[in-house]
């Protein structure tokens, strides 16, 4: 394995996809953001169905980072035409977003190739749900360093009509781009180049205060900050990372960060946690909670006490995605899993300890359990995961201490 570091703000790079232990202990653990060469990706059916050699490079010089790959607009276009997509305009600010609107995958390949000079840095196919898609097309494997990921194994379980899942495909021409934010409850992202180079300015957590301006609006677009709103901006630490074709990125949790495309890009992005973010991902639960409680908090006299904990609930659900019944619903999910590798006695090389992540589901479920309200929340849904919960916790722990009585 080779690595070097690649920037003042550590960015570690490595030719071949490192082993699951040294990525635990160096990344997951430590919060830090990797950079991995093109062989993680070189046998994926998106790398050589859906990208070929360019023809003629057309993108804006940016410093001689440009990409080697370009989509193959035509199999896309034959294979995938029918499918929905989001599309973003890039010129078209909406809030901390872009404006967004649904269409065809055809449409979208129409509407960027027959106008590209108009088009030029505006339409952005995001968020994708590839697989859900498309199941049995098999565009990519996940990588064993990033298969731990509780999210993915979560939300396809539920019971559901149409299972969410945080699996996505982006694509979209020179310049367009991702505005300024951190990602989905603080998860973890993996992002995979298939073409095209991505630059990605990376902050470290610990920063956000200089990213606020008075009424705590965040900045928008990092190349265009008003100094007079946003006067500390140009403090923030960061880092600039091109991603070329075929490489992946780790980025860490609760690091902010914007997303800028050199030439036509094609992506595949998960957001993911595990037992390592845990916390930090149910402290942004926890934020999230007290600002729809103090938002909707002129409201309160009007309702009982449950039923003002129950509309926080519904509105954080729908703000940040989720909340007390879908964190208790992966825990569920995740601790059955844990449960199940114990029994069989065939742990999973790419997870740390059972251990470890037990004691990280613990340590956030005695932090939440500390709030009554959970439980009259979860009593009036006739909701029985606290008590499947609760149950796990000690069947995992008892047997894991007979597990060490027996070795010792
Ligand atoms: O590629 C992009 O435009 C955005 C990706 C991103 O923000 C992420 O993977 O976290
Ligand atoms: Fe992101």
């Amino acid at each position: 394995m080779s690595d070097r570091k690649l920037d003042a703000v550590d960015i570690t790079y490595y030719a071949e996809p490192p082993s699951y232990q040294h990525f635990l202990a160096e990344h997951l653990l430590k919060n830090e953001p990797a950079l991995i060469g093109p062989a993680l990706t070189a046998s994926w059916r998106a790398r050589t169905e859906w990208a070929q050699p360019i023809k003629k490079t057309t993108t804006r010089d940016h410093d001689n980072h440009n990409p080697t790959t370009e989509p193959n607009f035509q199999f896309l276009f034959q294979t995938f035409g029918a499918a929905q997509v989001q599309v973003a305009d890039c010129l078209e600010r909406d809030f901390t977003d872009q404006k967004r609107g649904n269409m065809t995958f055809a449409q979208f390949i129409e509407m960027w190739q027959s106008n590209a000079e108009e088009s030029a840095g505006r339409y952005y196919l995001k968020d994708w749900h590839f697989v859900k898609a498309f199941p049995d097309y098999h565009a990519y494997e996940v990588p064993d360093i990033f298969e731990d990921d509780w999210m993915n194994e979560y939300w396809p379980s539920r019971d559901e009509e149409d299972p969410d899942d945080y699996r996505f495909v982006y694509m979209g021409g020179d310049g367009t781009f991702t505005p300024f934010h951190a990602d989905v409850y603080r998860s973890y992202s993996w992002s995979s180049n298939i073409c095209g180079v991505k630059r990605w300015t990376l902050f470290p957590p610990g920063q956000e205060h200089l990213f606020k301006d008075k009424f705590g609006n965040n900045v928008y677009d990092i190349r265009d900050v008003d100094e007079k709103k946003f006067p500390r901006f140009s403090e923030a630490k960061r880092v600039v990372i091109y991603q070329v074709d075929g490489t992946t990125l780790f980025v860490p949790s609760g690091w902010w960060h914007q997303v800028e495309n050199i030439g036509a890009t094609i992506s595949i992005n998960h957001n993911w946690n595990n037992a390592c973010n845990l916390k930090m991902m149910s402290k942004s639960l926890g934020s999230d909670l007290a600002e729809v409680c103090h938002t909707i908090s002129d409201v309160k006299d009007m309702m009982d006490a449950l039923e003002f904990e129950q509309t926080c609930q519904r509105i954080l659900l729908i703000n940040s995605g989720w909340n007390w019944e879908t964190l208790w619903g992966m825990f569920a999910c995740i601790m059955e899993r844990l449960k199940q590798d114990l029994d069989a006695h065939s742990p999973c090389e790419n997870r740390p300890p059972v251990k470890f992540s037990l004691n990280a589901i613990r340590e956030v479920v005695d932090y939440w359990s500390r709030f009554p309200a959970l439980k009259t929340v979860f009593k009036a849904a006739d909701n029985q995961d606290l008590q499947v919960v609760d149950k796990l916790l000690i069947d995992i722990e008892h047997k894991l201490k007979k597990m060490s009585s027996m070795a010792s």
